[in-house]
C-alpha cells in the first residue's frame, strides 16, 4: 500500500521519484535539511549560510545533477545504517527473533510490547530492575513519513518500564545520538534522589553525546502508570519516551474492577519535522501560536496516506492502525498515557462507556463516562467490558481538540483524529498476528465533541486510598501564567516577572548544594526562611521558592493566556483544590478559609476525597489552585507541560527541605557530566534569547 504503487514498482524507485520532488521544490535534499535541524540548537548563522551557499550551486545543471546524485547516494546510505546496522544491531542485544516486520519497518516495536504479563508477579521480593539503553538517531516512519527520530535501541516507541512497589531501577544511557539529553521519570517521586530526576539545567546537566549516564532509583509510596520522556528541550516529540508501570502490592484491592488484560495506551500528537526547528519557529518574534502537529499515534502507531504528502518522503507498507485484541465478554484495562507536546486528546471507544480507575498514579473509585479527556502527560486507567452483541469490533477514537488552537487545520490534510481497533476475539482464540484485522463498522456514538481544553471533573473520581489533604496551609502563592510576544523578542513564558533558562553546565541543585556545603552567604541567609528566594537565584530567569523543613504549601495559578497550560510538579502529587474559569474567586469559593487556613463550617470534609495527581490544568483566562505537601527533598521543576510553552520559559521551581539539602553532597558521575563542555551541553537546547536581536527580554 506504498505510494506511487502506480508509479513506481519499488520502494527505491519511489524514494528517488520523492527526493527529486523535494529537490525541485525546495534547496537542498532531505538529507540536507535533517542535517541542519539535527543540529539545530548549534549555529543558526552557519545554517543560513549553508542556504546561501546551495542555492548559488543549483545555478549549474551539473551541480543539480550532482546535488541529486549526492543526496540520493546519502539517502542510500542512510537507510542502509538504519536497517541493516542499527536494526539488526538491536536484533543482537535482544536476541529478539520474533520480529516479524521487515525491512524499513524494524524500528517499529512489537505491539506486544505495551500488554502487561498477566504472569507478573506482584509478591516478588524487592529487586534491581535493569536497562541497557543506547540512545540512537534513526530516520524512521511512524505513519508512513519519514523522519528523523530519537530513539532508544533503534526502536519508537521507548520500551516498557514494569516494576513492582519497592523495586530499584537501574537504567543504563549510553547516549549515540547527536544531541544532548537526559530522562525524567514522570511522576516518580525520587524521595532522597532528586538527582537523579532527569531535568537538564535543573537537577542534572545533560548526558553530552557519546557520554554515558546511569539513572538508579528505589521506587517508593507510589503505584500506577507514569511514563518517561527525554528532557532536553522538546526532544520528547522525536520519539524519546516510553511507559512506566508500578505495580502496587495491593493492586488487585486498589483495582475495584478486576480485570483479564492490562496494557499501556500511548496518545502522541506527531509531526513530521524534528523539534528542534519546530521550536525555532513556536518562538519566533510576534507569535502565540504553537507549532499544529502533522497527526496523531497511538503506541506510535497510524497509517497516512502518502499520495495526499507529495512533498514528504512516504512509504506506508509498513505503517498500521494499531489493534488491541480483547477476549470478549471480560474487563480490560487500558492505561492511557499522553506522551504528546502539545495537543489534548478526547477519546471514545464506539458503542461502549468505560470506567475510569485510576487518575496520575492515584486507584479511584469506577466512574463512569462515555469519553475522556486528556492533557499531555496525564494518564487515565479506563476499564473496558467487552459486552457489546452488535459486532466484534469497534473503534476506538483519540481526536485531537482542536478548538484549542489558534490555528485548528492541520498541515497537509492531516486527520486530528487517530483511530484504533477494538477487535473481540472467542478467549483461547486470538486473531494470529499475521493477519490484519478487519476494519470496524462502528459508528461513533459519544455526543460530547469537546471543543475546550478542560480537566476531567476530578471531583467525581474519588481515591481508594483514604489521603485527605492537610486542613491548613503552611503557605499560598499567587502564582500568574502567561506567554509574552513582541517583535523583535523570542516568545516567552512568565510565571510573575520570571521567564526560565536552564543552567545547562551549572543546574539549580548543583548551585544549591554547593552554596549550602560552603556557607556561601547568599545561601545562608536565606536557608531557614520560606518564601522566594531571590537572593541566591537570579529572578529574572531562575524563580525558585524554598521551604525549610516539611510545609504545606498552596498555589494559585490564574491564566492570563486564552491558551491552557496543563501544570505538572515534578516530585510530588498535589491535591486539585479547584479549577475554573475566570478570576480565581476566593478561598470561600472552593469551601476554604482565607490563605488556605482551614475549611469552612459548611464543607466539612470537604478535603477529605480530593484525587491526588501530577498534572492539572490552568484553562485558558482560568485558574487553578493546588495543595501539596513539601516533603521531599530538593529541587523540583514546576511547569507547563506543553513543550512548546515549557521551552518558552513557563517553567519555575521549588526547593524544598533546605535544613536536608544542605547535608548533601552531589554524586561525582553527576558532576562529571557537566565537564562536557558547554557546547555539548547545549546541543539540541532551546534556543538563546541571542537567537534574535532587538529589544530581548530575560536574557
Ligand atoms: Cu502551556
Amino acid at each position: 500500500m506504498g505510494v506511487h504503487t502506480d508509479k513506481s514498482p519499488s520502494f527505491s524507485e519511489g524514494k528517488d521519484m520523492e527526493l527529486q520532488e523535494r529537490d525541485s521544490e525546495r534547496d537542498g535534499g532531505f538529507e540536507g535539511e535533517q542535517e541542519e535541524r539535527l543540529l539545530a540548537g548549534g549555529d543558526l548563522e552557519a545554517t543560513g549560510d549553508v542556504t546561501y551557499k546551495v542555492e548559488w550551486h543549483l545555478r549549474t545543471g551539473w551541480a543539480v545533477a550532482g546535488s541529486l546524485l549526492t543526496a540520493v547516494l546519502v539517502f542510500c546510505a542512510l537507510s542502509f545504517f538504519t536497517r541493516f546496522f542499527i536494526v539488526s544491531k538491536h536484533h543482537e542485544q535482544s536476541g529478539d527473533e520474533t520480529l516479524k516486520v521487515s525491512g524499513m519497518g524494524g524500528f517499529r516495536r512489537p505491539a506486544s510490547d505495551y500488554v502487561l504479563d498477566k504472569a507478573w508477579n506482584l509478591d516478588a521480593a524487592s529487586q534491581v530492575r535493569e536497562y541497557n539503553w543506547t540512545i540512537v538517531d534513526i530516520v524512521a516512519n511512524p505513519d508512513g513519513v519519514f523522519r528523523p527520530m530519537i530513539s532508544i535501541n533503534g526502536q519508537f516507541p521507548g520500551p516498557l518500564i514494569e516494576c513492582n512497589e519497592g523495586d530499584t531501577l537501574v537504567i543504563e544511557v549510553d547516549n549515540q545520538s547527536v544531541n544532548a539529553t537526559s530522562l525524567h521519570f514522570h511522576g516518580i517521586f525520587q524521595n532522597g534522589t532528586n538527582f537523579m530526576d532527569g531535568t537538564s539545567g535543573i537537577t542534572q546537566c545533560p548526558i553530552a553525546p557519546k557520554r554515558k549516564f546511569r539513572y538508579e532509583f528505589t521506587v517508593t509510596g507510589q503505584s500506577g502508570t507514569y511514563y518517561y520522556h527525554g528532557h532536553q528541550a522538546a526532544q520528547a516529540s522525536d520519539g524519546l519516551y516510553g511507559p512506566v508501570v508500578v505495580h502496587s502490592r495491593d493492586e488487585k484491592k486498589l483495582q475495584q474492577i478486576s480485570y483479564a488484560t492490562d496494557r499501556v495506551v500511548m496518545l502522541q500528537d506527531h509531526y513530521h519535522d524534528l523539534s528542534s526547528g519546530l521550536l525555532v519557529s513556536a518562538l519566533e518574534p510576534g507569535s502565540e501560536s504553537s507549532p499544529i502537529p502533522d497527526g496523531a499515534l497511538i503506541n506510535g502507531l497510524n497509517q497516512r496516506d502518502c499520495s495526499a504528502l507529495p512533498h514528504r518522503m512516504c512509504d506506508n507498507s509498513t505503517a498500521a492502525l494499531p489493534t488491541f485484541d480483547l477476549a470478549a465478554n471480560a474487563n480490560h484495562r487500558l492505561r492511557f498515557i499522553n506522551v504528546g507536546a502539545f495537543a489534548w486528546f478526547q477519546v471514545s471507544v464506539d458503542e461502549h462507556q468505560f470506567a475510569i480507575t485510576e487518575v496520575d498514579g492515584t486507584d479511584t473509585v469506577p466512574a463512569y463516562e462515555s469519553s475522556l479527556m486528556i492533557s499531555p502527560a496525564q494518564r487515565y486507567s479506563m476499564i473496558l467490558n467487552t459486552n457489546q452483541t452488535t459486532a466484534d469490533s469497534f473503534w476506538l477514537r483519540a481526536r485531537m481538540v482542536t478548538h484549542c488552537w489558534k490555528e485548528s487545520q492541520l498541515p497537509g490534510g492531516g486527520a486530528n483524529e487517530v483511530k484504533a481497533i477494538i477487535q473481540y476475539t472467542s478467549s483461547g482464540h486470538a486473531r494470529s498476528s499475521t493477519t490484519i484485522a478487519p476494519q470496524p463498522t462502528s459508528t461513533n456514538t459519544n455526543p460530547e465533541f469537546a471543543v475546550q481544553c478542560k480537566d476531567m471533573d476530578t471531583t467525581r473520581y474519588v481515591p481508594v486510598s483514604h489521603e485527605p489533604a492537610p486542613a491548613v496551609a503552611d503557605h499560598s502563592y499567587y502564582l500568574r501564567s502567561n506567554l509574552e510576544i513582541g517583535d523583535w523578542r523570542l516568545e516567552r513564558g512568565f510565571f510573575n516577572q520570571s521567564t526560565f533558562r536552564p543552567n545547562l553546565q551549572l543546574p539549580t541543585l548543583h548551585r544549591t548544594v554547593e552554596g549550602l556545603r560552603k556557607r556561601n552567604e547568599s545561601f545562608t541567609s536565606m536557608s531557614d526562611s520560606d518564601g522566594v528566594n531571590a537572593v541566591a537565584y537570579d529572578l529574572k530567569n531562575d524563580f525558585v521558592i524554598q521551604h525549610t523543613g516539611v510545609k504545606v504549601v498552596d498555589l494559585i495559578i490564574q491564566n492570563f493566556d486564552e491558551g491552557n497550560h496543563p501544570m505538572h510538579l515534578h516530585g510530588h502529587k498535589f491535591w486539585v483544590l479547584g479549577q475554573g474559569h475566570g478570576m480565581f474567586p476566593g478561598y470561600e469559593s472552593i469551601g476554604l478559609r482565607a490563605e488556605g487556613q482551614g475549611v469552612l463550617e459548611d464543607n466539612q470534609g470537604g478535603l477529605d476525597n480530593l484525587t491526588r495527581r501530577d498534572v492539572a490544568t490552568a484553562e485558558g483566562f482560568g485558574w487553578l489552585a493546588l495543595r501539596f505537601v513539601a516533603d521531599n527533598p530538593g529541587v523540583w521543576a514546576f511547569h507547563c507541560h506543553m513543550a512548546w510553552h515549557s521551552e518558552a520559559g513557563l517553567v519555575m521551581q521549588f526547593l524544598s527541605r533546605v535544613d536536608e539539602v544542605a547535608t548533601w553532597e552531589i554524586p561525582e558521575a553527576n558532576l562529571q557530566l557537566c565537564d562536557a563542555g558547554l557546547e555539548e551541553l547545549e546541543k539540541g537546547a532551546a534556543p538563546p534569547d541571542s537567537t534574535w536581536y532587538g529589544f530581548g527580554i530575560g536574557g
